[in-house]
């Protein structure tokens, strides 16, 4: 068979993923996220300039995936890896994004770690909901979508999107989200 209504034929396949730790040892891409990539996001400038200087610019988050076509009809699926710590009060994060095909919605289900899955709407409404492991959430179409990670462990978790999908960081760089996380006083607090 060859494609079919623009979608590329695939063979079946399978792989690994370790449950525990998040391990895809197949994975062929891996994208790393450094602190430096975060400059403009997080409300105190000068800790995580002070992070940068201080762990040599650590990576912050990274993705594993095993790319298949981009097009209507595929999956894509990967790892996303968040690391713990804060950025003055405020919990490590990822950037956060809209999917360019704004209409495709997105399944994180959570492997380890916790945190929050924050999200917006363009025209203003906005949600958290608990990341925990065993726990999936659902970000439906339209919505940008963040995790945050209010733990001590790296918050790990497995994606699926439609793989048309794409990632438009919008205006989150200047805007942001609603709402951040910080800790404050020993307690988490959603402000
Ligand atoms: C892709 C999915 C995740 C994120 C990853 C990094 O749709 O939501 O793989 O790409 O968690 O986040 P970001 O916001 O830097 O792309
Ligand atoms: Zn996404």
């Amino acid at each position: 068979m060859e494609a079919k209504n623009k979608t590329t034929f695939l063979n079946p396949f399978s792989l690994g993923i370790d449950l525990a730790t998040g391990d895809m040892p197949e994975a062929t891409n891996h994208l790393i996220r450094r602190a430096s990539d975060m400059k403009g996001y997080y409300l105190n400038e000068n800790a995580l300039e002070e992070l940068i200087k201080r762990d040599s610019d650590p990576i912050h988050y990274e993705v594993f995936e095993i790319p298949v076509p981009e097009e209507y009809g595929h999956l894509m699926y990967c790892i996303s890896k968040l690391f713990p710590g804060k950025i003055g009060e405020e919990y490590f994060f990822t950037k956060g994004h809209y999917h360019t095909v704004e209409e495709t919605a997105e399944i994180y289900l959570c492997l380890k770690g916790e945190g929050y899955m924050v999200m917006k709407t363009s025209d203003g409404k906005s949600e958290e909901i608990r990341m925990e492991r065993g726990q999936m959430v659902y970000v439906p179409p339209f919505w940008a979508h963040r995790s945050v990670n209010t733990g001590t462990e790296p918050l790990i978790s497995f994606c699926v999107y439609p793989a048309e999908a794409g990632h438009n960081y919008g205006d989150i760089k200047e805007q942001g989200f609603p709402k951040r996380i910080f800790e404050k006083g020993n307690a988490i607090r959603i402000i």
